[in-house]
């Protein structure tokens, strides 16, 4: 369920939000015979403004960007699933087979101002030589998909948190697009807003300590 920690976030978002609030979340780059399902699957803080946000697709023998999408237009949002204040959204790339590169190969989640607020890598080590993310070596992930793997796979993060380097690559599972991953429970942190830590007990109390410099305010009888 929602916690309120999660409410906060979106509530304050506008004040102050972290990039890692969205990140690249689930992958499926190749399978048995064409590779007609592959899709990238992003989560972020419901309400997050995808304006500006992309995803570039990088090219691990060159180093180079070969494929754009802008996340604001080209995510299967209908498809979205809030939960503890988090939306999964994707995008599939099905309309055409092969779209997705088999590896090594990275994928770069870029803002508005060409900020990089994630990249990662598959099949081995990848760094950028143009782009936004010029110069910087991707996150490796530590799970590849087979090339004779099922088309309804994929690789996803699972365990406990709310950041991207708070959750370890699952090897290759049923696709979870535009959901939850398997083996994912996403907590909210007691830091969410900027780097300030919030220690609450409740909803309103946090309301106000939020308001009031984070002095401590009892709640009201
Ligand atoms: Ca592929
Ligand atoms: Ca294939
Ligand atoms: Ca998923």
């Amino acid at each position: 369920m929602a916690g309120p920690f999660c409410i906060l976030i979106s509530l304050f978002r506008t004040i102050s939000i972290q990039d890692d609030t969205i990140f690249i979340n689930e992958v499926h780059y190749q399978n048995t015979g064409p590779d007609v399902t592959e899709f990238v699957e992003v989560a972020f803080v419901t309400g997050y403004s995808l304006a500006g946000v992309r995803l570039l697709f990088y090219d691990g023998g060159t180093g180079s960007v070969y494929k754009t999408t802008n996340l604001a237009t080209d995510l299967s949002i209908s498809d979205d699933d809030p939960a503890n204040g988090f939306t999964f959204a994707s995008y599939s790339v099905y309309s055409f087979q092969n779209q997705v590169r088999n590896g090594p190969d990275a994928i770069a989640l870029v803002d508005g101002s060409d900020t990089i607020i994630d990249f990662i890598s598959y099949g081995g080590e990848v760094t950028a030589s143009d782009g936004p993310a010029f110069g910087q070596t991707a996150r490796l992930m530590e799970v590849v998909e087979a090339s004779n793997a099922n088309p309804t796979s994929s690789l996803q993060l699972g365990g406990s948190g709310f950041r991207p380097t708070e959750f370890t690559w699952q090897g290759s599972q049923t696709a979870t697009p535009a959901s939850v991953n398997s083996g994912q429970t996403i907590t909210c942190p007691n830091s969410a807003i900027g780097n300030t830590p919030l220690i609450l007990s409740s909803e309103r109390q946090s309301v106000r300590e939020r308001l009031d410099g984070l002095e401590i305010v009892p709640p009201s009888p």
